[in-house]
């Protein structure tokens, strides 16, 4: 901790720091509270950056402030970062990657929602990508094909043939399910190549945790922001109904919790539509059912490459927690593939 305290003050901070303590459930960066003197609140919030999956740090935070400034300059609430005293966006230790922001004040985050407030989010994240829509400046893609299907089953070939700790063969039945329908779950990219569908700034992880709401539901904003970068506007929308309509947890070892709420789905998809009027394409909206299933997907094409690479990427908690989460997330997707007519005639009468 003493550390930790000694990271933070190369910040510019006025206060005297108390305490820093854990914070968060993300895979990927570490977080932690910062309480300064005469506050039983946080007032800050303190992350490593994980520069093995964000190598480039200065593309990273640059994006970063490009976004947030962006948002602010239009009256919004954004993530405000502070910097270092020697005028810096983060602080190298010779080792590690930090930065500090102020902590969002009276905001709360979920890992499920209410249809209620899923139409709120729907509504005020749709606002956020017409925000983001006439942003001049170019951001870097920070992590190359992030969001590209067929990058992501590529690699999911490659960990097959290398077979590095010997797991392939206990998961033939996913990796049968996964290429049986490349044809049908690549369609986006087909479509981008084709020159029918844009690239947008996207958010790129809109799991339910990465937004803060106030206590009435409304979205206060947006978190986690090191994945902004162009991608096709499914990116936003299905990642967030990956975490929103699941019924379950995306590591739920009870597949019998896991279902695809169309209560949820409903509700998000009209706020969505209401944020997006000013900017959705045709060929964007009739594909939203494609990219409510796209994310459960894509997300077991990554867990599950995870887990046969031998756990390189993903934090996990537990030896199996990668298989845990490719059955969970292959659950998810089985159930939303099962709805997706009814999601196509739900959201023509939208
Ligand atoms: C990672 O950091 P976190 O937990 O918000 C991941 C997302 C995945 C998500 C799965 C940079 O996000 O793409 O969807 O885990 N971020 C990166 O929960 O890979
Ligand atoms: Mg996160």
């Amino acid at each position: 901790m003493k550390n930790l305290i000694e990271t933070v003050s190369k910040f510019e901070i006025s206060e005297k720091v108390t305490n820093v303590e854990p914070m968060g459930e993300g895979l990927i960066n570490d977080t932690y509270k910062v309480f300064v003197y005469g506050s039983d609140k946080p007032k800050y919030v303190l992350q490593r950056i994980n520069n093995a999956i964000f190598q480039d740090v200065d593309m990273l935070m640059d994006n970063i402030n490009k976004v947030t400034d962006h948002i602010r300059s239009k009256n919004k609430n954004s993530l405000q970062f502070l910097k270092t005293f020697d005028g810096k966006s983060y602080y190298f230790d010779g080792e590690k990657y930090w930065r500090v922001m102020a902590f969002v004040p009276d905001s709360i985050t979920y890992q499920a929602v209410t249809p209620e407030y899923s139409y709120i989010a729907g509504k005020s994240f749709g606002e956020f990508e017409s925000l983001l829509a006439d942003l001049n400046e170019p951001l870097g893609e920070i992590i190359p094909d992030f969001h590209n299907i067929e990058f992501r089953l590529k690699q999911l070939r490659d960990a097959v043939a290398e077979d590095r700790v010997g797991r392939v063969k206990e998961v033939k039945y996913y990796l049968d399910e996964i290429f049986k329908r490349e044809e049908k779950m690549t369609l986006g990219e087909r479509l981008f190549r084709e020159g029918k569908l844009p690239k947008r700034v996207c958010h790129c992880d809109t799991k339910v945790n990465n937004m803060l709401f106030d206590k009435d539901g409304n979205v206060l904003c947006i978190i986690d922001l090191d994945t902004v970068m162009p991608s096709l506007v499914f990116s936003d929308y299905g990642d967030f109904l990956r975490t929103a309509a699941n019924t379950g947890a995306e590591d739920d070892p009870n597949l019998d919790n896991i279902d695809f709420n169309m209560e949820i789905f409903k509700a998000f998809t009209k706020g969505y539509l209401e944020g997006t009027k000013g900017f959705l394409l045709p060929i964007e909206k009739e594909n939203l059912p494609y990219a409510a299933l796209l994310f459960p997907y894509m997300q077991t094409v990554r867990f599950l490459a995870d887990y046969i690479n031998g756990d390189t990427y993903y934090k996990i908690k537990y030896p199996e927690h990668n298989l845990v989460r490719t059955k969970a997330q292959w659950r998810l997707f089985e159930r939303a593939e099962a709805k997706e007519t009814e999601m196509k005639s739900l959201i023509f009468g939208l």
